[in-house]
């Protein structure tokens, strides 16, 4: 019998799945399924419900419910063996919340098969909708919270972030302050990661120390609830909330539910979720501390494993508990491709191969011009009003201004990942803008460090796939090594590697101290 393990990822638009063989070290399944387009009676776009307020982003926990019914009955379907399935973890889309009342942890141990997923969980809800990481209408909580805990770096010490408006401990607080009697209603709330665990568990199941460390409530250090956090918040929050434990923790079988209705073998065992990004830093290997990958997309990330929980005291940056033990951080800036595709179309310049041979006419340095492309509101740095901001750039310079926005992205991101203290042996990237050359090769000289390309094609939930595996392993009284355990399932993309130019490494190193001036001057400013 094959060693299978099953890793599914509760995303924004979409519900994963990936199936591996452990021994053979292979992916044997792997499918999505689109929430708007599978699931439309739920009425989401893109995977959250229409608001007339464009602060407010919700989605429904009985969509994601009834998605995991429609995989399930998907892999009966195409034939995976599931009664071979040894454990299964998770990962859900961070932040994002769930409210039961008293009746969900009878209703959750006395799954009907007979019924559907969503039939079953009617009536467990004390509140309808799930705010998730996309609402930014707590600003107010932020700040109440954060002056309750002693500022930004004290609350960053604390909790591993500074409050942030889609972080769950605010998003409770606004829920108690705007609907006191539902919030009084409420015996338990799950995040997305631990709703979908409790369903396959059949009982309401821990958060894990990645995606608790996204709600401003947990102590980063202890690992365990933080009370000023929670005093800070909500009245009664403790109660409300569930044990924290380390995800792939055992929680117990898999629920009779599965079992019954799609030949779920009935040792499997069911085990804690974790946060899409945790998930991610296993998916792609990062395990040892200082392994790091940034992701090229609408916006940029830059996250990884850290050693020391070392947390920054700006504010910007956030600290998570990492499934392979220790630390992970991660680092958000908005105007990552949303900049790069602003600068091409405001030179008209057709495509991104132009872009790089008009960029090749320039010096690594660019004869000490810099560009500040904060064209929205940034995260990193706190930028609340958008606006593009030259220092001795010419603005009709077209060739100037496309090596100048991709050097201000990668100096950016040195300057605000040095808080981490983690100097990295290789860089493994990611996402859309991942295949541009020209801009891996200013990566690699900014950060003076190897870089390499790597294809994540649903990281998330293969990550979650392995954490099964481990959580097996180690139930069964083994002491599994990460590093063996992830080995061989996620490899850089072959010839992708792009060494750095010693030469122009020498330049950056003079240049950030320059682009953090201007980052100073610009900031005062505005
Ligand atoms: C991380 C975050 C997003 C979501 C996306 O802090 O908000 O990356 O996890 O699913």
């Amino acid at each position: 019998m094959a060693k299978l393990f099953l890793g599914l990822d509760s995303s924004t638009q979409s519900l994963s799945a990936v199936v591996i063989d452990l021994d053979a070290r292979k992916v044997i399944y792997e499918k999505s399924l689109n929430f708007d387009k599978a699931l439309p009676q739920h009425k989401t776009q893109n995977g959250v419900l229409p608001n007339g307020d464009p602060l407010v982003k919700h989605s429904s926990p009985l969509l994601w419910a009834d998605a995991l019914d429609l995989i399930f009955a998907g892999m009966k379907k195409d034939g995976v063996a599931l009664g071979d399935i040894l454990a299964i973890s998770g990962s859900g889309q961070q932040h994002g919340s769930v409210y039961l009342n008293d009746r969900a942890e009878k209703i959750l141990t006395n799954l009907n098969p007979k019924k559907s997923l969503v039939e079953n969980l009617n009536g467990i809800f004390s509140r309808k909708t799930s705010p998730i990481w996309m609402d930014s209408s707590t600003a107010r909580e932020c700040a109440e919270i954060r002056k309750k805990l002693g500022g930004i770096k004290a609350t960053a010490q604390k909790t591993g972030s500074d409050t942030f408006e889609r972080f769950t401990g605010p998003q409770i607080r606004k829920f108690y302050k705007t609907e006191k009697a539902a919030y009084a209603k409420t015996s338990h709330i799950a995040l997305v990661s631990s709703f979908m665990a409790s369903l396959l568990a059949g009982k309401i199941a821990p958060i894990d120390f990645g995606d608790g460390a996204g709600m401003n409530l947990m102590d980063i250090r202890k690992k365990s609830w933080h009370d000023g956090a929670l005093a800070a918040t909500a009245p009664k929050l403790k109660s409300k909330l569930p044990p924290l434990a380390a995800s792939g923790k055992t929680i117990g079988k898999v629920s009779p539910y599965f079992v019954e209705k799609f030949g779920l073998n009935p040792e499997a065992l069911a085990t804690v979720w974790t946060g899409d990004n945790p998930a991610s830093v296993i998916g792609l290997g990062l395990i040892k501390p200082g392994q790091v990958a940034i992701s090229l997309g609408t916006s940029d990330t830059f996250f990884g494993s850290m050693q020391k929980c070392q947390t920054d005291a700006h504010g910007e940056g956030h600290v998570f508990g990492s499934p392979a033990g220790g630390y992970m951080t991660l680092i958000c800036f908005k105007n990552g491709s949303l900049a790069r595709e602003k600068i091409r179309e405001l030179y008209q310049i057709s495509d991104w191969n132009k872009f790089g041979e008009l960029l090749a006419k320039t010096k690594p340095g660019n004869g000490g011009a810099i560009l500040l492309p904060w064209f929205e509101a940034e995260i990193v740095p706190r930028v609340n009003q958008p606006g593009v901001h030259r220092f001795d750039l010419d603005e009709k310079n077209v060739a100037a201004n496309c090596r100048a926005i991709f050097e201000a992205q990668m100096l950016s991101m040195r300057l605000h990942s040095q808080w981490m203290q983690v100097s990295p042996e290789q860089i493994f990237v990611t996402g859309g803008a991942s295949n541009d050359r020209a801009l891996l090769q200013v990566l690699a000289d900014v950060m003076n460090c190897r870089v390499l390309r790597i294809e994540v094609s649903k990281s998330a939930a293969l990550g979650a796939a392995l954490q099964a595996a481990h959580g097996f392993s180690t139930a069964t009284g083994k002491k599994p090594k990460w590093e063996k355990l992830v080995a061989g399932f996620s490899k850089p993309i072959s010839g992708s590697e792009i060494k750095p130019d010693k030469k122009a490494a020498k330049i950056y190193d003079k240049l950030i101290e320059k682009y953090a001036e201007c980052e100073c001057a610009a900031l005062k400013t505005i």
